[in-house]
Protein backbone atom coordinates (compact mmCIF):
# COMPACT_ATOMS: atom_id res chain seq x y z
CA UNK A 1 0.00 0.00 0.00
CA UNK A 2 1.33 3.42 -0.68
CA UNK A 3 2.72 5.62 2.10
CA UNK A 4 0.21 8.55 3.54
CA UNK A 5 2.78 11.31 2.69
CA UNK A 6 2.81 9.74 -1.28
CA UNK A 7 -0.90 10.22 -1.71
CA UNK A 8 -1.32 13.10 0.66
CA UNK A 9 -2.34 16.03 -1.96
CA UNK A 10 -2.13 19.01 0.14
CA UNK A 11 1.72 20.51 0.47
CA UNK A 12 2.00 23.84 -1.83
CA UNK A 13 4.42 23.90 -4.48
CA UNK A 14 5.03 26.75 -6.27
CA UNK A 15 1.88 28.82 -4.88
CA UNK A 16 -0.46 25.66 -6.05
CA UNK A 17 -2.03 22.87 -4.17
CA UNK A 18 -2.63 19.53 -5.53
CA UNK A 19 -5.71 17.43 -5.14
CA UNK A 20 -5.48 13.64 -5.15
CA UNK A 21 -7.97 10.96 -5.40
CA UNK A 22 -8.24 9.17 -2.43
CA UNK A 23 -9.19 5.93 -4.14
CA UNK A 24 -6.32 5.78 -6.72
CA UNK A 25 -3.80 8.18 -5.24
CA UNK A 26 -3.65 10.23 -8.58
CA UNK A 27 -3.41 13.54 -8.84
CA UNK A 28 -7.04 15.11 -10.44
CA UNK A 29 -6.52 18.78 -10.27
CA UNK A 30 -4.61 21.67 -8.98
CA UNK A 31 -5.84 24.93 -7.05
CA UNK A 32 -4.22 28.42 -6.10
CA UNK A 33 -2.96 29.24 -2.92
CA UNK A 34 -4.94 32.37 -2.27
CA UNK A 35 -4.37 33.23 1.02
CA UNK A 36 -2.60 36.44 0.20
CA UNK A 37 -5.93 37.48 -1.70
CA UNK A 38 -8.24 37.55 0.97
CA UNK A 39 -8.24 40.51 2.10
CA UNK A 40 -8.77 42.06 -1.42
CA UNK A 41 -11.35 39.27 -2.22
CA UNK A 42 -13.42 40.35 1.48
CA UNK A 43 -12.90 43.76 0.26
CA UNK A 44 -14.57 43.10 -3.21
CA UNK A 45 -17.37 41.48 -1.49
CA UNK A 46 -18.24 43.88 1.39
CA UNK A 47 -18.23 46.28 -2.23
CA UNK A 48 -21.01 43.84 -3.52
CA UNK A 49 -23.00 43.13 -0.65
CA UNK A 50 -25.05 46.64 -0.58
CA UNK A 51 -26.69 45.93 -3.69
CA UNK A 52 -27.10 41.98 -2.93
CA UNK A 53 -29.34 43.24 0.53
CA UNK A 54 -30.84 45.68 -1.95
CA UNK A 55 -32.58 43.05 -3.70
CA UNK A 56 -34.73 41.92 -0.92
CA UNK A 57 -35.59 38.38 0.14
CA UNK A 58 -37.76 38.03 -2.77
CA UNK A 59 -35.14 38.84 -4.91
CA UNK A 60 -32.35 36.87 -3.72
CA UNK A 61 -34.67 33.78 -3.50
CA UNK A 62 -35.27 34.25 -7.33
CA UNK A 63 -31.28 33.65 -7.34
CA UNK A 64 -31.03 31.34 -5.49
CA UNK A 65 -33.87 29.20 -6.95
CA UNK A 66 -31.92 29.46 -10.62
CA UNK A 67 -28.60 28.58 -8.92
CA UNK A 68 -30.95 25.28 -7.49
CA UNK A 69 -32.16 24.59 -10.82
CA UNK A 70 -28.10 24.44 -12.19
CA UNK A 71 -27.37 22.08 -9.15
CA UNK A 72 -30.23 19.64 -10.44
CA UNK A 73 -29.68 20.36 -13.63
CA UNK A 74 -25.54 19.64 -13.14
CA UNK A 75 -25.74 16.68 -10.59
CA UNK A 76 -24.42 14.17 -12.74
CA UNK A 77 -20.92 16.12 -13.10
CA UNK A 78 -21.02 17.49 -8.94
CA UNK A 79 -21.59 13.93 -7.45
CA UNK A 80 -18.71 12.59 -10.29
CA UNK A 81 -16.40 14.91 -8.92
CA UNK A 82 -17.01 15.00 -5.15
CA UNK A 83 -16.86 11.15 -5.56
CA UNK A 84 -12.92 11.81 -7.27
CA UNK A 85 -11.75 14.44 -4.78
CA UNK A 86 -13.76 12.90 -1.58
CA UNK A 87 -13.41 9.15 -2.31
CA UNK A 88 -16.85 8.54 -0.98
CA UNK A 89 -19.81 6.48 -3.31
CA UNK A 90 -21.78 8.12 -5.89
CA UNK A 91 -25.53 7.30 -3.91
CA UNK A 92 -23.56 9.68 -1.45
CA UNK A 93 -22.89 12.05 -3.53
CA UNK A 94 -26.00 12.26 -5.29
CA UNK A 95 -27.94 12.00 -2.07
CA UNK A 96 -26.11 13.58 0.82
CA UNK A 97 -24.44 16.38 -1.48
CA UNK A 98 -26.72 17.33 -4.46
CA UNK A 99 -30.25 16.49 -3.14
CA UNK A 100 -30.05 17.07 -0.05
CA UNK A 101 -28.00 20.79 -0.45
CA UNK A 102 -30.94 21.51 -3.28
CA UNK A 103 -33.72 20.35 -0.74
CA UNK A 104 -31.75 23.42 1.87
CA UNK A 105 -31.59 25.50 -0.98
CA UNK A 106 -35.45 25.30 -1.58
CA UNK A 107 -36.03 25.42 2.55
CA UNK A 108 -34.83 29.20 2.69
CA UNK A 109 -36.07 30.23 -0.50
CA UNK A 110 -39.66 29.59 1.02
CA UNK A 111 -38.42 29.74 4.73
CA UNK A 112 -36.50 33.11 4.42
CA UNK A 113 -39.02 35.97 4.71
CA UNK A 114 -41.21 35.00 7.21
CA UNK A 115 -37.76 34.09 9.68
CA UNK A 116 -36.39 37.40 8.90
CA UNK A 117 -39.32 39.94 8.58
CA UNK A 118 -39.92 42.99 11.24
CA UNK A 119 -41.36 41.45 14.68
CA UNK A 120 -43.94 43.42 16.57
CA UNK A 121 -43.78 43.32 20.27
CA UNK A 122 -46.29 44.59 22.37
CA UNK A 123 -44.86 46.62 25.29
CA UNK A 124 -45.57 45.95 28.85
CA UNK A 125 -43.51 47.56 30.68
CA UNK A 126 -45.00 51.04 32.30
CA UNK A 127 -42.10 52.95 31.42
CA UNK A 128 -42.36 52.20 27.89
CA UNK A 129 -45.96 51.67 27.62
CA UNK A 130 -47.82 52.71 24.18
CA UNK A 131 -44.73 52.70 22.47
CA UNK A 132 -44.33 50.68 19.00
CA UNK A 133 -41.53 48.32 19.63
CA UNK A 134 -40.03 46.89 16.44
CA UNK A 135 -37.08 43.81 16.51
CA UNK A 136 -35.78 44.33 12.77
CA UNK A 137 -32.84 41.70 11.32
CA UNK A 138 -30.42 42.76 9.11
CA UNK A 139 -27.08 41.47 7.24
CA UNK A 140 -23.93 41.67 9.31
CA UNK A 141 -21.98 42.19 5.92
CA UNK A 142 -19.24 39.65 4.43
CA UNK A 143 -19.97 36.16 5.96
CA UNK A 144 -16.25 33.51 5.74
CA UNK A 145 -17.50 30.24 5.45
CA UNK A 146 -15.04 27.67 6.22
CA UNK A 147 -15.46 24.47 5.09
CA UNK A 148 -14.03 20.62 5.71
CA UNK A 149 -13.28 17.75 3.59
CA UNK A 150 -16.21 15.67 4.50
CA UNK A 151 -19.14 16.76 2.75
CA UNK A 152 -17.90 20.23 0.27
CA UNK A 153 -21.29 21.09 -0.86
CA UNK A 154 -23.40 19.98 1.81
CA UNK A 155 -21.48 21.52 4.75
CA UNK A 156 -19.70 24.39 2.80
CA UNK A 157 -22.29 25.35 0.15
CA UNK A 158 -24.95 24.65 2.04
CA UNK A 159 -23.80 26.87 5.01
CA UNK A 160 -23.80 29.87 2.03
CA UNK A 161 -27.29 29.33 1.18
CA UNK A 162 -29.03 31.19 4.59
CA UNK A 163 -25.82 33.74 4.78
CA UNK A 164 -26.69 35.06 1.81
CA UNK A 165 -30.54 35.19 1.64
CA UNK A 166 -30.39 37.09 5.01
CA UNK A 167 -28.44 39.73 2.61
CA UNK A 168 -24.64 39.20 3.44
CA UNK A 169 -22.41 38.03 0.44
CA UNK A 170 -20.01 34.62 1.40
CA UNK A 171 -16.48 34.02 0.77
CA UNK A 172 -16.10 30.72 1.38
CA UNK A 173 -12.32 28.39 1.81
CA UNK A 174 -13.44 25.11 1.03
CA UNK A 175 -11.04 22.18 2.69
CA UNK A 176 -7.21 22.07 0.90
CA UNK A 177 -8.42 18.62 0.25
CA UNK A 178 -11.38 19.02 -1.59
CA UNK A 179 -11.26 22.34 -3.32
CA UNK A 180 -12.46 21.08 -6.79
CA UNK A 181 -16.09 20.73 -6.33
CA UNK A 182 -16.96 24.03 -4.52
CA UNK A 183 -15.13 25.74 -6.97
CA UNK A 184 -17.44 24.32 -9.91
CA UNK A 185 -20.33 25.34 -7.73
CA UNK A 186 -19.34 28.70 -7.05
CA UNK A 187 -18.49 28.97 -11.00
CA UNK A 188 -22.30 27.73 -11.29
CA UNK A 189 -23.79 30.77 -9.10
CA UNK A 190 -22.11 33.31 -11.53
CA UNK A 191 -23.49 30.64 -14.54
CA UNK A 192 -27.23 30.38 -12.93
CA UNK A 193 -27.36 34.54 -13.06
CA UNK A 194 -25.86 35.38 -9.12
CA UNK A 195 -24.02 39.05 -9.55
CA UNK A 196 -20.24 39.47 -9.46
CA UNK A 197 -18.90 39.05 -6.06
CA UNK A 198 -21.42 37.80 -3.91
CA UNK A 199 -20.17 34.50 -3.60
CA UNK A 200 -16.46 34.10 -3.83
CA UNK A 201 -14.18 30.65 -3.78
CA UNK A 202 -10.97 31.56 -1.58
CA UNK A 203 -8.76 28.02 -2.00
CA UNK A 204 -5.57 27.43 0.32
CA UNK A 205 -4.80 26.01 3.41
CA UNK A 206 -5.75 26.77 6.87
CA UNK A 207 -3.70 29.98 6.17
CA UNK A 208 -6.40 31.37 4.10
CA UNK A 209 -8.78 29.94 6.72
CA UNK A 210 -7.25 32.12 9.26
CA UNK A 211 -6.80 35.17 6.66
CA UNK A 212 -10.08 34.88 6.40
CA UNK A 213 -11.22 34.87 9.89
CA UNK A 214 -9.12 38.37 10.51
CA UNK A 215 -11.46 39.94 7.47
CA UNK A 216 -14.42 38.94 7.69
CA UNK A 217 -17.55 40.17 9.73
CA UNK A 218 -18.49 36.74 10.77
CA UNK A 219 -17.41 33.26 10.36
CA UNK A 220 -18.86 30.17 10.05
CA UNK A 221 -16.61 27.11 10.79
CA UNK A 222 -16.83 23.40 10.23
CA UNK A 223 -13.72 21.32 11.32
CA UNK A 224 -11.79 19.83 14.10
CA UNK A 225 -12.21 20.79 17.59
CA UNK A 226 -8.65 22.05 18.05
CA UNK A 227 -8.68 24.30 14.93
CA UNK A 228 -12.38 25.74 15.83
CA UNK A 229 -10.88 26.90 19.27
CA UNK A 230 -8.01 28.92 17.55
CA UNK A 231 -11.03 30.27 15.21
CA UNK A 232 -13.26 30.80 18.28
CA UNK A 233 -10.69 32.93 20.11
CA UNK A 234 -9.42 34.99 16.82
CA UNK A 235 -13.17 35.77 16.72
CA UNK A 236 -13.08 36.93 20.71
CA UNK A 237 -10.32 39.26 19.75
CA UNK A 238 -11.95 40.89 16.61
CA UNK A 239 -15.27 40.55 19.10
CA UNK A 240 -17.29 39.45 15.58
CA UNK A 241 -19.51 36.27 16.30
CA UNK A 242 -18.50 33.52 14.81
CA UNK A 243 -20.75 29.70 14.67
CA UNK A 244 -18.79 26.42 14.85
CA UNK A 245 -20.09 22.78 14.32
CA UNK A 246 -16.56 20.78 15.32
CA UNK A 247 -15.98 17.37 16.24
CA UNK A 248 -17.99 14.70 17.76
CA UNK A 249 -18.16 10.87 19.33
CA UNK A 250 -21.54 9.86 19.21
CA UNK A 251 -23.36 6.95 20.83
CA UNK A 252 -25.93 4.65 20.12
CA UNK A 253 -27.58 2.95 22.57
CA UNK A 254 -29.74 -0.72 21.79
CA UNK A 255 -32.06 -1.52 24.65
CA UNK A 256 -32.78 -5.08 24.88
CA UNK A 257 -36.48 -4.40 23.32
CA UNK A 258 -35.05 -2.90 20.12
CA UNK A 259 -35.75 -4.43 17.09
CA UNK A 260 -32.17 -5.33 16.11
CA UNK A 261 -33.09 -5.82 12.67
CA UNK A 262 -33.22 -2.35 12.19
CA UNK A 263 -30.47 -1.20 14.98
CA UNK A 264 -27.73 -3.32 13.34
CA UNK A 265 -28.59 -1.78 10.14
CA UNK A 266 -28.82 1.56 11.01
CA UNK A 267 -25.50 1.07 12.80
CA UNK A 268 -23.70 0.14 9.57
CA UNK A 269 -25.87 3.16 7.66
CA UNK A 270 -24.71 5.92 9.73
CA UNK A 271 -21.87 4.47 11.26
CA UNK A 272 -20.24 3.53 7.82
CA UNK A 273 -21.56 6.24 5.19
CA UNK A 274 -18.74 7.86 3.99
CA UNK A 275 -16.11 5.35 5.37
CA UNK A 276 -17.53 7.35 9.13
CA UNK A 277 -16.57 10.39 8.16
CA UNK A 278 -19.15 12.24 9.14
CA UNK A 279 -19.45 14.47 11.87
CA UNK A 280 -22.51 12.88 13.19
CA UNK A 281 -21.45 9.06 12.51
CA UNK A 282 -22.19 6.43 15.33
CA UNK A 283 -19.19 6.20 17.11
CA UNK A 284 -19.58 4.15 19.74
CA UNK A 285 -22.97 1.06 20.84
CA UNK A 286 -23.95 0.34 23.74
CA UNK A 287 -25.94 -2.85 23.75
CA UNK A 288 -28.05 -4.06 26.59
CA UNK A 289 -27.24 -7.50 27.84
CA UNK A 290 -29.54 -9.83 26.59
CA UNK A 291 -29.39 -8.31 23.16
CA UNK A 292 -25.60 -7.65 23.04
CA UNK A 293 -24.88 -11.21 20.86
CA UNK A 294 -28.00 -11.38 18.71
CA UNK A 295 -26.66 -7.73 18.03
CA UNK A 296 -23.27 -8.53 17.57
CA UNK A 297 -24.20 -10.99 14.71
CA UNK A 298 -26.23 -9.53 12.77
CA UNK A 299 -24.25 -6.76 12.71
CA UNK A 300 -21.30 -8.26 11.50
CA UNK A 301 -23.31 -10.29 8.93
CA UNK A 302 -24.31 -7.08 7.16
CA UNK A 303 -20.96 -5.49 7.50
CA UNK A 304 -19.02 -8.42 5.87
CA UNK A 305 -21.33 -7.98 3.43
CA UNK A 306 -20.55 -4.98 2.44
CA UNK A 307 -18.58 -4.19 -1.02
CA UNK A 308 -15.54 -2.10 -0.91
CA UNK A 309 -13.24 -0.68 -3.90
CA UNK A 310 -12.99 2.59 -5.79
CA UNK A 311 -16.41 4.25 -6.34
CA UNK A 312 -17.15 4.68 -9.82
CA UNK A 313 -21.09 5.04 -11.35
CA UNK A 314 -24.69 4.32 -8.76
CA UNK A 315 -24.62 0.76 -7.81
CA UNK A 316 -20.81 0.17 -8.13
CA UNK A 317 -19.58 -0.25 -4.41
CA UNK A 318 -20.82 0.33 -0.42
CA UNK A 319 -17.68 1.20 1.08
CA UNK A 320 -15.30 3.92 -0.72
CA UNK A 321 -11.97 5.61 0.27
CA UNK A 322 -10.77 7.66 3.18
CA UNK A 323 -10.47 11.39 2.33
CA UNK A 324 -7.82 12.75 4.58
CA UNK A 325 -4.02 10.58 4.54
CA UNK A 326 -3.66 11.18 8.36
CA UNK A 327 -7.19 9.65 8.83
CA UNK A 328 -5.79 5.74 7.85
CA UNK A 329 -3.19 6.35 10.41
CA UNK A 330 -5.56 7.89 12.99
CA UNK A 331 -8.13 4.40 12.54
CA UNK A 332 -5.18 1.91 12.47
CA UNK A 333 -4.46 3.47 15.69
CA UNK A 334 -7.98 3.09 17.44
CA UNK A 335 -8.38 -0.43 16.24
CA UNK A 336 -4.89 -1.24 17.54
CA UNK A 337 -5.06 0.38 21.13
CA UNK A 338 -8.62 -1.76 21.02
CA UNK A 339 -6.75 -4.89 20.34
CA UNK A 340 -4.00 -4.53 22.98
CA UNK A 341 -6.73 -3.73 25.70
CA UNK A 342 -8.90 -6.99 25.01
CA UNK A 343 -11.10 -6.06 22.18
CA UNK A 344 -12.37 -8.75 19.39
CA UNK A 345 -12.05 -7.53 15.76
CA UNK A 346 -14.96 -9.56 14.48
CA UNK A 347 -14.28 -8.24 10.72
CA UNK A 348 -12.10 -5.62 8.78
CA UNK A 349 -9.55 -4.00 11.26
CA UNK A 350 -6.87 -3.65 8.63
CA UNK A 351 -5.84 -1.21 5.69
CA UNK A 352 -6.76 -2.70 2.48
CA UNK A 353 -3.80 -2.72 0.02
CA UNK A 354 -2.85 0.02 -2.36
CA UNK A 355 -3.69 1.87 -4.50
CA UNK A 356 -5.64 4.46 -2.83
CA UNK A 357 -6.61 4.73 1.04
CA UNK A 358 -9.11 1.63 1.70
CA UNK A 359 -9.53 0.80 5.44
CA UNK A 360 -11.96 -2.20 5.56
CA UNK A 361 -15.20 -1.66 7.46
CA UNK A 362 -14.88 -2.74 11.17
CA UNK A 363 -16.78 -4.42 13.93
CA UNK A 364 -14.75 -4.52 17.17
CA UNK A 365 -16.61 -6.01 20.15
CA UNK A 366 -15.80 -6.24 23.71
CA UNK A 367 -14.97 -2.22 23.74
CA UNK A 368 -14.87 -0.27 26.66
CA UNK A 369 -14.02 3.52 27.57
CA UNK A 370 -10.54 2.55 28.70
CA UNK A 371 -10.33 2.33 24.58
CA UNK A 372 -9.44 5.42 22.29
CA UNK A 373 -12.16 3.98 20.10
CA UNK A 374 -14.88 4.83 22.65
CA UNK A 375 -13.13 8.06 23.91
CA UNK A 376 -11.51 9.54 20.73
CA UNK A 377 -13.04 10.77 17.78
CA UNK A 378 -12.38 7.97 15.24
CA UNK A 379 -13.54 9.63 12.25
CA UNK A 380 -13.95 6.21 9.76
CA UNK A 381 -15.52 2.79 9.39
CA UNK A 382 -15.15 1.32 12.71
CA UNK A 383 -18.84 0.46 15.02
CA UNK A 384 -16.79 -0.38 18.27
CA UNK A 385 -19.59 -2.08 20.39
CA UNK A 386 -19.91 -2.56 24.07
CA UNK A 387 -22.30 -4.77 26.45
CA UNK A 388 -23.98 -3.40 29.26
CA UNK A 389 -25.90 -4.23 32.25
CA UNK A 390 -28.60 -1.60 31.72
CA UNK A 391 -30.05 2.11 30.15
CA UNK A 392 -28.64 3.83 33.26
CA UNK A 393 -25.23 2.57 32.79
CA UNK A 394 -25.48 3.21 29.01
CA UNK A 395 -26.73 6.77 29.78
CA UNK A 396 -23.82 7.34 32.32
CA UNK A 397 -21.27 6.17 29.56
CA UNK A 398 -23.09 7.95 26.36
CA UNK A 399 -22.19 11.18 28.46
CA UNK A 400 -19.07 10.46 29.73
CA UNK A 401 -17.06 12.65 27.08
CA UNK A 402 -16.52 16.32 26.42
CA UNK A 403 -18.48 15.77 23.22
CA UNK A 404 -21.68 16.25 22.54
CA UNK A 405 -22.80 16.34 18.87
CA UNK A 406 -25.42 14.20 18.54
CA UNK A 407 -26.98 10.71 19.68
CA UNK A 408 -29.31 7.95 18.73
CA UNK A 409 -31.52 5.31 21.13
CA UNK A 410 -33.04 2.43 19.97
CA UNK A 411 -36.16 0.65 21.18
CA UNK A 412 -39.80 -0.51 20.23
CA UNK A 413 -41.00 1.25 23.46
CA UNK A 414 -40.66 5.04 21.85
CA UNK A 415 -41.80 6.67 25.40
CA UNK A 416 -39.00 5.30 26.74
CA UNK A 417 -37.02 6.47 23.98
CA UNK A 418 -37.86 9.83 24.07
CA UNK A 419 -37.22 9.97 28.25
CA UNK A 420 -33.43 7.98 27.39
CA UNK A 421 -32.54 10.85 24.47
CA UNK A 422 -33.75 13.87 26.94
CA UNK A 423 -31.01 12.15 29.34
CA UNK A 424 -28.46 12.32 26.70
CA UNK A 425 -26.44 15.42 26.71
CA UNK A 426 -25.86 15.81 22.93
CA UNK A 427 -27.52 18.75 20.46
CA UNK A 428 -29.30 16.05 18.67
CA UNK A 429 -30.79 12.83 19.74
CA UNK A 430 -32.78 10.60 17.65
CA UNK A 431 -35.00 7.12 18.64
CA UNK A 432 -34.96 4.43 16.19
CA UNK A 433 -32.87 6.86 13.63
CA UNK A 434 -29.59 8.84 13.41
CA UNK A 435 -27.95 10.97 11.27
CA UNK A 436 -30.78 11.84 8.76
CA UNK A 437 -32.18 14.06 11.34
CA UNK A 438 -29.75 16.99 9.26
CA UNK A 439 -32.04 16.58 6.69
CA UNK A 440 -34.59 18.04 8.79
CA UNK A 441 -33.84 21.92 8.19
CA UNK A 442 -36.76 23.15 10.14
CA UNK A 443 -35.53 22.36 13.52
CA UNK A 444 -32.12 23.07 15.28
CA UNK A 445 -29.07 21.05 14.38
CA UNK A 446 -25.67 21.91 16.47
CA UNK A 447 -23.62 20.83 18.91
CA UNK A 448 -23.42 20.89 22.96
CA UNK A 449 -20.08 20.73 24.87
CA UNK A 450 -16.98 20.58 22.46
CA UNK A 451 -18.71 19.84 19.47
CA UNK A 452 -19.68 23.23 18.94
CA UNK A 453 -21.39 26.59 19.36
CA UNK A 454 -24.35 27.62 17.20
CA UNK A 455 -26.34 25.69 15.11
CA UNK A 456 -27.78 25.13 11.50
CA UNK A 457 -31.40 25.38 10.70
CA UNK A 458 -34.74 26.23 12.05
CA UNK A 459 -34.81 29.96 12.51
CA UNK A 460 -31.76 30.39 14.51
CA UNK A 461 -29.78 29.11 10.99
CA UNK A 462 -30.41 32.34 9.54
CA UNK A 463 -30.66 34.72 12.14
CA UNK A 464 -27.52 34.03 12.77
CA UNK A 465 -25.74 35.52 10.00
CA UNK A 466 -27.97 38.71 11.18
CA UNK A 467 -27.57 41.16 13.63
CA UNK A 468 -30.89 42.47 15.53
CA UNK A 469 -31.67 45.95 15.50
CA UNK A 470 -34.45 47.14 18.18
CA UNK A 471 -36.66 49.89 17.01
CA UNK A 472 -38.53 51.76 19.32
CA UNK A 473 -41.29 54.58 18.34
CA UNK A 474 -42.88 57.04 20.80
CA UNK A 475 -46.13 58.47 18.55
CA UNK A 476 -46.47 62.12 19.60
CA UNK A 477 -48.25 62.39 23.68
CA UNK A 478 -47.24 64.41 26.12
CA UNK A 479 -44.83 67.27 26.22
CA UNK A 480 -42.62 65.53 28.68
CA UNK A 481 -43.00 62.02 30.87
CA UNK A 482 -43.59 62.15 34.11
CA UNK A 483 -40.11 60.62 35.31
CA UNK A 484 -37.69 63.15 33.27
CA UNK A 485 -35.91 65.99 34.32
CA UNK A 486 -36.46 67.96 36.23
CA UNK A 487 -36.63 65.28 39.54
CA UNK A 488 -40.18 65.68 41.53
CA UNK A 489 -40.59 64.37 44.91
CA UNK A 490 -44.24 63.57 44.77
CA UNK A 491 -43.49 62.08 41.15
CA UNK A 492 -40.72 60.16 43.23
CA UNK A 493 -43.30 58.56 46.05
CA UNK A 494 -45.65 57.43 43.12
CA UNK A 495 -42.84 55.36 41.81
CA UNK A 496 -41.90 54.37 45.62
CA UNK A 497 -45.32 53.33 45.75
CA UNK A 498 -45.80 51.84 42.58
CA UNK A 499 -42.62 49.87 43.18
CA UNK A 500 -43.32 48.60 46.40
CA UNK A 501 -47.46 47.34 45.24
CA UNK A 502 -46.33 45.56 41.97
CA UNK A 503 -42.72 44.17 42.68
CA UNK A 504 -42.50 44.01 46.07
CA UNK A 505 -45.17 41.26 46.77
O1 LIG B 1 -9.54 19.67 10.35
P1 LIG B 1 -9.29 21.23 10.45
P2 LIG B 1 -8.77 18.53 9.53
C1 LIG B 1 -12.32 16.16 12.46
C2 LIG B 1 -11.83 14.74 12.20
C3 LIG B 1 -10.46 14.94 11.64
C4 LIG B 1 -10.01 16.19 12.34
C5 LIG B 1 -8.94 16.97 11.61
O2 LIG B 1 -11.73 14.04 13.42
O3 LIG B 1 -9.57 13.89 11.94
O4 LIG B 1 -11.18 16.96 12.47
O5 LIG B 1 -9.37 17.27 10.28
C6 LIG B 1 -9.24 25.03 7.88
N1 LIG B 1 -7.76 28.99 10.83
N2 LIG B 1 -13.21 16.68 11.44
O6 LIG B 1 -7.31 18.60 9.75
O7 LIG B 1 -7.86 21.56 10.63
C7 LIG B 1 -8.82 23.92 6.95
O8 LIG B 1 -8.08 24.44 5.85
C8 LIG B 1 -8.83 28.87 10.02
C9 LIG B 1 -14.59 16.89 11.82
O9 LIG B 1 -9.25 18.57 8.13
O10 LIG B 1 -10.22 21.69 11.50
C10 LIG B 1 -10.17 23.32 6.57
O11 LIG B 1 -10.79 24.10 5.56
N3 LIG B 1 -9.07 27.76 9.29
C11 LIG B 1 -15.31 17.78 10.86
C12 LIG B 1 -10.98 23.45 7.86
O12 LIG B 1 -10.31 24.46 8.62
C13 LIG B 1 -8.22 26.72 9.39
C14 LIG B 1 -14.99 17.58 9.43
C15 LIG B 1 -11.04 22.19 8.70
O13 LIG B 1 -9.74 21.77 9.02
C16 LIG B 1 -7.09 26.79 10.23
C17 LIG B 1 -13.57 17.41 9.20
C18 LIG B 1 -6.88 28.00 10.97
N4 LIG B 1 -5.85 28.14 11.82
C19 LIG B 1 -12.76 16.93 10.18
N5 LIG B 1 -6.43 25.61 10.14
C20 LIG B 1 -16.80 17.86 11.06
N6 LIG B 1 -17.22 18.61 12.10
O14 LIG B 1 -17.59 17.34 10.29
C21 LIG B 1 -7.11 24.83 9.27
N7 LIG B 1 -8.21 25.50 8.81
Amino acid sequence: MSTHAELSGTPILDGSIAVDDPATGAIIGHVPDMAHEVPTLVARAKSAQAAWAALGVKGRADVIASWRRWLVANRKELAASTVRETGTIYEEALINEVYLTAAGMSFWEKRAEAMLGDERVPARNPFVLGRKLIVRQRPLGVVGVIAPWNFPILLGVGDTIPALMAGNTVVIKPSELTPLTTRMVADGFRAAGGPEDVFICATGDGRAGAALVDHVDMIMFTGSTATGRRVAARAGERLIPCSLELGGKDPMIVCADADLDRAASGAVQWGLTRSGQVCMSVERIYVEAPAYEPFLAKLTERVEALRQGAPGDAGSTDIGAMTMPKQMEIVAAHVADAREKGARVLTGGAALSGPGRFFAPTVIADADHSMDCMRDETFGPTLPVMKVSGTDEAIGLANDTTYGLSASVWTKDLAKGEALARRIHAGTAAVNDANIMFAAREVPFGGARESGVGARHGVGGIRKYCESQTIMVTRLGLKRDISWLPANRRVTRLFDRVLSRIYGR
